[in-house]
């Protein structure tokens, strides 16, 4: 049945987290200098704030999707029949929009925000020029087409062996009759594994996003130069939206994946597609596309019914899944004599930072708390949990399978170092917010400093954690390119 990765194939997963490990930490390096700066310990100026800010924003996205595909393709390439060459192009299309991203930025100065809301890239206030939030704009579109061609290769793919969607996604198991007996052999062996369903998921939900991704920058890129040429603002503000959502949510999709294709490795217990475990993405499929409004909650003149649909289906959007994986990874561990290796510990610690990260969200993702807490530090308190100990933990864990190696005493101190600077980071975020401490904000006020300074000084512990994995990862695979 499985296919084994071809060399070409694997060593280019191996470079995409070698990019990965590099650009995190530089990354997370500037997102301790922003938060420095807001305690106060920091003299950074608002223009160079806002441009860091840009920069970490949408440099996270972009790194978090390049650790997610990476992932998504190593383990799908096992079932159906993926495109070297389109992988490879992804990247490099990646690192050219990086280069013109930052370019723009600390060259250019534009400092729009990674959710560049239309109209204002245009309206800078004299910070930038047109050019350069076109060069900016036209880099996030580069790496979106590199993207939506990755995806409509394992679209391709998938459809190629398993002949619709539908299937891919397990429907003719999930609906059809009794799966006991003499039949239970044929289910199995039709029923398309987790990497397959999920990445049938993430294929129909960030094809759609990245096409409504990729026309609100075309329709901003034009309005730069050409002002009449102009689209009602909220509807830029829903393509956006709708884009961002999808596409931030669907790198942890993909992620997730190395839990389901590596935990069992260590358990010696295969991860099967339940009936369950079908619904929840099948659900969760028509959910992540529908939830977006949950981020225009305070835009009044949106539909009411979209804002009630934001709200409840906030509720409901990411759980299943969230469920049959927390409780798939229990159930999968439980007295199975697992040996806890670095990989198996970062992927279980990752299922659970995304739970964790989840409630946050549900909680803002209520009408009448949003009008709270809406622009404060908690949103970033909530996207912080479930980015930096949901999915960043699932690439590392993936990294450390990578380079098959268990983890010794340094490796344990890393770990410890990560999970505390980072869930005292994330802690920091949201006890600011739930103070109503606004977030995007370069100055803070001397009453929030003090919260600043000890968000600092976890994110300081988390940056020392990951910095050593990255660099036992970094040596791993070098040692391993001289063998
Ligand atoms: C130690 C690690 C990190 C630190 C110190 C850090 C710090 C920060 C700070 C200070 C902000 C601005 C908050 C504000 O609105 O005032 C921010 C925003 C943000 N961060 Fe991080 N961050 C870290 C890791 C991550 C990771 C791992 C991701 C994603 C994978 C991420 C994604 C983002 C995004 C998307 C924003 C929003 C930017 C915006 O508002 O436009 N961060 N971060
Ligand atoms: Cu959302």
């Amino acid at each position: 049945m499985s296919n084994d990765i071809s060399a070409g194939g694997r060593l280019t997963v191996v470079i995409y987290q070698a990019v990965a490990a590099v650009v995190l930490l530089l990354l997370m390096t500037f997102g301790l200098l922003m938060r420095y700066s807001q305690a106060g310990g920091l003299d950074l100026s608002e223009d160079l704030f806002y441009q860091l800010m840009t920069a970490h924003g949408i440099g996270m996205v972009g790194i978090a999707a390049i650790c997610g595909v990476s992932i998504m393709w190593f383990f799908l390439s096992q079932y159906v029949q993926l495109t070297t060459e389109i992988f490879v192009l992804n990247l490099i299309l990646f690192l050219v929009g990086v280069v013109m991203i930052l370019s723009a930025i600390f060259l250019g100065g534009f400092a729009g925000a990674w959710t560049f809301l239309y109209p204002l890239p245009r309206i800078s206030g004299g910070a930038w020029g047109p050019s350069m939030a076109a060069l900016h704009l036209g880099g996030v579109l580069l790496i979106g087409v590199g993207f939506l061609l990755v995806h409509l290769d394992c679209g391709y793919a998938i459809l190629k062996k398993y002949g619709s969607l539908t299937n891919a996604l397990g429907w003719p198991t999930l609906f059809g009759g009794p799966q006991t007996g003499k039949f239970q052999h044929q289910v199995d062996e039709a029923t398309p594994p987790p990497t397959v369903v999920a990445s049938t998921m993430v294929t129909i939900v960030n094809i759609l996003g990245l096409v409504s991704g990729a026309s609100i920058l075309v329709i901003t890129i034009v309005n730069l130069f050409v002002p009449s040429f102009a689209i009602s603002a909220l509807l830029g503000k829903n393509m956006i939206f709708f884009f961002g959502h999808v596409f931030i949510n669907a790198t942890i999709y993909m992620a997730v994946i190395a839990v389901y294709e590596i935990l069992p490795r260590y358990t010696g217990r295969p991860w099967k597609s339940s009936r369950p475990f079908l619904a929840a993405w099948s659900f969760s499929t028509v959910a992540v596309l529908i939830v977006y409004p949950h981020h225009l909650l305070m835009d009044f003149p949106m539909p009411v019914w979209m804002l009630v649909m934001g709200q409840v289906i906030s509720y409901l959007s990411g759980i299943p899944i969230l469920v049959v994986t927390a409780l798939g990874a229990l159930a999968y561990v439980h007295r199975s004599g697992i040996k806890w290796g670095m990989a198996p510990s970062l992927l279980f610690l990752a299922t659970f930072g995304w739970a964790a990260g989840a409630i946050p969200a549900i909680v803002d993702g209520t009408i009448v708390v949003n009008s709270v807490l809406h622009n404060t530090l908690w949103v970033p308190g909530h996207f912080h949990t479930y980015l930096l100990l949901g999915l960043v933990p699932m690439a590392l864990g993936f990294m450390y399978f990578l380079i098959e190696e268990e983890g010794s005493t340094i490796d344990l101190a890393a770990f410890w170092a990560f999970i505390i600077g980072g869930m005292g980071f994330t802690m920091t975020f949201l006890m600011a917010g739930a103070a109503s401490v606004p977030r995007r904000f370069a100055e803070h006020q001397p009453w929030m400093q003090g919260m600043d300074t000890l968000g600092s000084a976890f994110a300081a512990l988390a940056i020392l954690g990951v910095a050593l994995i990255a660099v036992r990862f970094l040596g791993g695979v070098l040692a391993s390119l001289k063998a």
